[in-house]
């Protein structure tokens, strides 16, 4: 008798909490479906902290931006150029068409850099 009785409410117990699992888990994946158009992450004003490099040149040739300031270069000459530190504080290496590169200005300064393939490219960072 007492094992009858306590049988029936652990079996609609199992039972509920097999259902609430159940819509648990299709309301997480509906959850997900609502995620799929990833918001993009923009990291400042775009345009602001880039150089471009095209025609043999460093354009803006003197870029001045903030402290803790991605800095990033990109090379639109069909050709490789490099973008690198006249203090060695950072250098690009070979940069081909289209190539990037980017650095992290945590210091105020001037920082001045060159084109290791072409002496006359030049360009300063300033970081204020
Ligand atoms: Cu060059």
């Amino acid at each position: 008798m007492k094992t009858i009785k306590n049988h029936q409410p652990v079996n609609s117990f199992l039972l509920i909490t097999i259902l609430a699992l159940l819509m648990a888990s299709v309301g997480c994946s509906k959850k997900n479906d609502y995620n799929t158009n990833p918001s993009p992450k923009v990291g400042g004003t775009q345009g602001s902290n880039e150089v471009m490099i095209s025609g043999s040149s460093f354009g803006p040739g003197t870029l001045t931006v903030a402290a803790n300031t991605t800095v990033t270069w990109t090379n639109k000459d069909s050709f490789a150029h490099t973008v690198t530190s006249d203090a060695t504080m950072f250098d690009s290496g070979n940069m081909d068409n289209n190539a990037t590169y980017s650095f992290l200005f945590t210091t105020k300064g001037s920082y001045k850099y060159h084109c290791s393939y072409h002496p006359g490219m030049t360009g300063t960072i300033i970081v204020q």
